[in-house]
């Protein structure tokens, strides 16, 4: 049972008209789904609410077409054709009992309007904020466009009642919306009564908010959400400002929602910020309302929760990730069930869903996005289909992931591990600079697989094709991992470069198990361009090296864009004194030197270095599935039905593929298989209008 101190936490809290059961709070979140996948997005968000938040939240939701954010793919609230889809997402939530949210969103100068042709919106004549930098300016909105823009929110908010929604954001946060826009001066620069002093650039927002309390206030509360600081010191929107806005609406919303601003700052990655890291910011909102206040901060630790009701600093926990991570996390902890907590551990591979506009994805719950698509469910898994046992070999993500989801379906599992202690990449990874809340990855499963009685795990077991065929254990996953090229092979290279006998080349492998360069010039060369080569030179760096980081790429870590990290991963190797080399290649290296060359022209610079580190790809840990494939015709009369490599030791990916490869593996087993021609996943297809 949970202990009493944590009680607090699910008191019922007032929101207006409407009563939450908890003070667990889904704050919005996108998710890479949005108006294409609305079926499977509806269950995602009914899942939370099984899982316990009181409030669970949409994503933005464009309210009309004349903003919206193509390439991003959220919801959308353009017309009335709109509104089942919206209306079944708020039935999945009321399901089970929670508060169905949504957060409307006129994004202005944010959108850059690639789908509707139409011109964005905004305080100002200024180019769209958007990162890919649009060839698009917005126009300064004229009295006539401030005065539709209130006509469509409202329109919004009316088809957001009737599709059942408790409560009807105005979202005023994270400069993505054009509300923000008129709080903040660095876009705001209008001379009439909408800015200037605070009282004017909140003139929208109060009138915003009035409209949406007066159209739906009796039966739907009204959030607001609203940035308490732009960290831009005075250029930009900051906390005693925010304060004074606040201060001057204080009880017009019924809740109020805090963040940071932007987006980068509020769902900032472990690597750069802690949990709770907001709280300095949200301390002391509570003092100017009597109205609940709402705040995020990464929160997955219990105590930590209770006491920022105690101390008054917040009556309901916001969270995006750690809901992402576990949806049942309230579930659990009024169950008493802390070791059965997937805690987040703030990768942001979430956020690169909406960025790549793929369904989102996260490390530590494979089954997010999965739940119709693929029928699976965070904590529920089918019973077995056989009593034919499992060998699972290599107790990293993937091993550890599919061990202890067939542990749980009901199989008796044997897990070898090659090392004396479970978790593979993610042991060795969680040690390296500001990656430690990664061995979360291993803990929970860790402490899952303490629970099954029916998975036997066996350290210092690096199996061979003669233990495997000996053991005839039916059916075997092979889960070695992968391990870091040393030859030069990434994106750029197909081919090996050439490195001369004798030259100081290492790897990431290398690296993590201990042998490092020793010397005081070190190339690190990234061509794998996710965060494995901006976290080398930053460990080389640590040690004292003078690193200079090389890559093809315009910038360090490119593809961290799509987890928001890139700026502060740049900005840290920088002010570590790393040089960075962009659109370089290292085309060789010899024991003397090594030979750049720019990715352009081709013109070659030759540099002594003591030591290069290679990023560029992984090979799969393939040995022993070449070995067992050698000798398949001995694998019956072993009694072995199926060999399969799974995650890394397939195809070297993300965390969050080894944790999906894992979970894929162990769902599946015993499943029916596929007929001709049918997908393994659900899919919904645009109804075809008729051609006239
Ligand atoms: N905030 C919004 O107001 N609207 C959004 O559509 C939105 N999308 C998000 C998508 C993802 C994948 C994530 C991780 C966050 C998003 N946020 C959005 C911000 C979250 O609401 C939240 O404020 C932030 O992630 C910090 O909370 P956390 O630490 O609990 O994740």
């Amino acid at each position: 049972a949970r202990p009493a101190r944590y009680d607090v936490l699910f008191e019922p809290v007032k929101i207006g008209p409407v009563t939450a059961r908890n003070r667990f709070y889904q704050v919005p979140h996108c998710n890479g789904m949005g108006y294409r996948d609305p079926t499977a997005l509806a269950h995602m968000r009914g899942v939370k609410a099984e899982g316990g938040w009181a409030v669970v939240c949409t994503e933005q939701v464009e309210l009309h077409h004349t903003s919206e954010i193509t390439p991003f793919i959220e919801l959308r609230l353009w017309d009335d054709r709109d509104i089942p889809a919206l209306a079944r997402m708020a039935d999945k939530i009321h399901e089970h009992g929670s508060l169905a949210g949504i957060e409307l969103a006129y994004n202005g100068m944010n959108g850059s309007n690639l789908y509707s042709r139409e011109v964005p919106m905004g305080p100002a004549h200024l180019p769209v904020a958007t990162f890919m930098y649009d060839p698009v300016q917005a126009r300064r909105m004229d009295k006539e466009d401030i005065a539709n823009v209130r006509k469509w929110h409202l329109a919004a908010v009316k088809r957001a009642k009737l599709a059942g929604f408790d409560l009807i954001y105005v979202y005023a946060a994270h400069a993505l919306g054009f509300l923000h826009h008129f709080l903040s001066r660095r876009y705001n620069q209008r001379t009439d009564e909408y800015g200037g002093p605070i009282e004017n650039r909140i003139r929208l927002l109060r009138e915003i908010t009035e409209e949406t309390k007066d159209a739906v206030g009796d039966t739907c509360a009204v959030p607001v959400r609203i940035s308490v600081d732009e960290l831009l010191g005075e250029g930009g929107l900051y906390k005693e400002e925010v304060e004074d806005m606040i201060g001057l609406m204080a009880d017009l919303p019924d809740l109020w929602d805090v963040t940071l601003a932007g987006w980068e700052n509020d769902s900032r990655t472990s690597r750069f910020s802690e949990e709770g890291a907001q709280e300095p910011f949200i301390e002391g909102i509570k003092r100017l309302t009597s109205k609940p206040v709402v705040g995020v901060g990464r929160y997955t630790s219990v105590d930590r929760m209770v006491s920022l009701v105690n101390k008054g600093i917040l009556d309901m926990i916001g969270a995006a990730r750690p809901s992402i991570a576990d949806p049942f996390l309230p579930k659990k902890i009024e169950e008493g069930r802390f070791d059965d907590i997937r805690e987040c551990i703030g990768c942001n591979i979430c956020v690169s869903g909406d960025f790549t506009q793929s369904p989102i994805r996260c490390t530590q719950n494979p089954t997010m996005a999965e739940e119709w698509r693929k029928g699976w469910h965070p904590e529920k898994i089918r019973r077995q289909q056989s009593e034919k046992p499992v060998l699972i070999i290599g107790g990293g993500p993937t091993g550890l992931e599919a061990a202890q989801a067939l542990g749980k379906r009901g199989y008796e599992v044997t897990l070898a591990e090659a090392n004396k202690e479970l978790g593979g990449r993610v042991l060795q990874e969680s040690r390296l600079p500001g990656l430690s809340a990664w061995v979360r990855v291993a803990d929970y499963r860790k402490l899952q697989l303490n629970q099954l009685a029916n998975v036997h795990i066996y350290f210092d077991s690096r199996l061979t094709a003669d233990d495997v065929l000996g053991f005839g254990i039916p059916r075997v996953a092979i889960a070695t991992g992968a391990t870091w090229r040393k030859d030069g092979v990434g994106h750029a290279f197909t081919l090996p470069i050439p490195i001369e006998e004798g030259a100081a080349v290492y790897s990431p492998t290398d690296v993590m198990s201990g042998n490092c360069p020793a010397g005081a010039r070190v190339v690190v060369f990234d061509d794998d361009h996710y965060y494995m080569g901006g976290v080398m030179a930053e460990l080389m760096a640590e040690k004292g090296c003078d690193v200079t980081y090389v890559t093809p790429a315009s910038e360090a870590s490119t593809w961290t864009r799509n987890t928001m990290e890139q700026h502060f991963i740049q900005k840290r190797m920088l002010e570590k004194g790393i040089k960075i080399r962009s659109f370089t290649l290292v085309k060789s290296i010899g024991r003397q030197e090594t030979v750049l060359a720019c990715t352009f022209t081709g013109k070659q610079e030759r540099v002594a270095v003591d030591a290069v580190v290679l990023v560029t790809a992984r090979l799969p840990n393939e040995e022993l599935l070449l070995d067992l494939k050698a000798r398949q015709a001995e694998w019956a009369d072993s009694g072995i039905e199926s060999i399969v490599a799974i995650g890394d030791a397939q195809a070297p990916a993300t965390i969050a593929h080894a944790t999906y490869a894992g979970h894929r593996y162990a769902e599946e087993l015993d499943g029916a298989p596929l007929a001709e021609g049918q997908l393994p996943f659900k899919r919904e297809i645009a109804e075809l209008l008729p051609l006239i």
